[in-house]
């Protein structure tokens, strides 16, 4: 089987060095003069991988667009904006090419929602299992601006028989490495899928996909094509090496450690109920409050409540969610502890979805950790 990546460092982390000077080269050699990161946290040498530092992730509502985390499977590429087009082939009565202007000539529409890659939090993992070694920051909240999904359709046909949208971006692997070639279900983009061209009120930076790229509001960042090239509607999902062996769920819970064999899994899709602790501190003193904050976000529309636990789970107290939310975007949220009693305090941290879906205690093993969602502990020196 080829190996879809090049070599590298089982645990990015022994590699992870701040950013602040290394972004501009890296991604430079492709991208050409980008202005150097914030403290992103880099994962790999190759291709520039980086994530958003713990401390810096719920400071607001929307992440900023030079803070928010970036994954790519290799070098990117920029397609220059005034050449490109987007091709619309496929089970469609009238192809189409969309220049960025014709794009931009539909109708607006904006999502603000999380993308979250489904490897964040694979550092977590037990066993630990091979890939980059995400840890909180793979995911950030953001408004997605463009034309939907539906409406470039329609403009094209779509034609009665298709189930699948392939999605085909503009950059190509190193020899032998399968190509990020995708296909989501239709009836999932068509109900809320956006071609985007801006970020939190600004063009589409290249490292997230420019000149457009796809917004699949709920579902993990591996649905989400950056520089968008070609959508073709089809009755068969595409197949290869990012559909048949990577990005795949098990169908049942199973035993940690054991993999999954190819039957056992499906496409993984929406993301899981999370919650994650940004800020807190580490001593405080019984009887005065302390504050933590953090962040919670899942593939349903909302999250209903975060709750802490300071004895192991046995007890929950709610935290207050923040005022700002939209479908599928992540709720800030803060938590007054008062301790009562001195030593350490071990905090927990739960949220739970507007379907009920309730953060587990541990994730759900599988051998790419994925989606890892099991409950975060920040411990807390109480003194008298
Ligand atoms: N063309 C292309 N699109 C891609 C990828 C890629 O390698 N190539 N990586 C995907 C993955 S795995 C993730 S998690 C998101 C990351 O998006 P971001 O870099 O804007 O955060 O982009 C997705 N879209
Ligand atoms: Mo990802």
């Amino acid at each position: 089987m080829v190996r879809p990546e090049p070599p590298r460092s089982r645990f990015g982390l022994s590699r992870r060095a701040f950013l602040a000077t290394t972004a501009a080269g890296l991604a430079g050699a492709a991208i050409g003069a980008t202005p150097p990161r914030p403290r992103m946290l880099q994962m790999n040498g190759y291709p520039l991988d980086a994530e958003t530092p713990l401390d810096l992730l719920g400071r607001s509502y929307l992440t900023p667009n030079d803070l928010f985390y970036v994954r790519h499977h290799w070098n990117p590429t920029m397609p220059d904006p005034a050449t490109w087009v987007l091709k619309v082939e496929g089970e469609v009565e009238k192809p189409l090419a969309l220049s960025l202007a014709d794009l931009k000539a539909l109708p607006r529409a904006s999502a603000t929602c999380v993308l979250q890659c489904a490897g964040n939090g694979r550092a977590f993992q037990r066993p630990v299992v091979p890939g980059v070694q995400w840890r909180y920051g793979a995911v950030g909240n953001a408004k997605w601006t463009g034309v939907r999904v539906k409406d470039v359709l329609e403009r094209a046909g779509l034609k009665a028989g298709a189930k699948h949208l392939h999605t085909f971006g503009a950059d190509a692997p190193p020899e032998k490495v399968p190509p990020f070639h995708r296909s989501l279900e239709l009836e999932k983009v068509r109900e809320d899928g956006i071609i985007a061209f801006e970020m939190n009120g600004e063009p589409l930076p290249p490292l997230h996909g420019a000149p457009a790229r796809l917004v699949v509001p709920g579902w993990a960042g591996d649905h989400w094509m950056k520089w968008l090239g070609r959508i073709s509607p089809q009755a068969a999902p595409q197949t290869g090496f990012y559909m048949d062996v990577a990005y795949r769920w098990p169908n049942a819970p199973g035993e940690p450690g054991i993999a999954f064999k190819p039957e056992e899994m499906h496409s993984l899709t929406e993301l899981s109920v999370k919650s994650t602790i940004t800020e807190a501190p580490k001593s405080a003193r019984v009887g005065h409050a302390a504050t933590l904050r953090g962040v919670a976000f899942s593939g349903s529309p909302d999250v209903a409540k975060v709750e802490l636990s300071d004895d192991g789970g046995a007890t929950w107290a709610p935290a207050t969610l923040g005022r700002d939310h939209d479908p599928y975007a992540w709720r800030l949220w803060s938590f007054a502890y008062t301790p009562r009693k001195p030593g350490r305090a071990t905090l927990l941290a739960r949220a739970t979805d507007s379907r009920g879906s309730v953060q587990p205690k541990d994730p759900v093993w599988n051998q790419s950790g994925y989606l890892h969602n099991g409950w975060q502990s920040v411990d807390i020196e109480v003194g008298e």
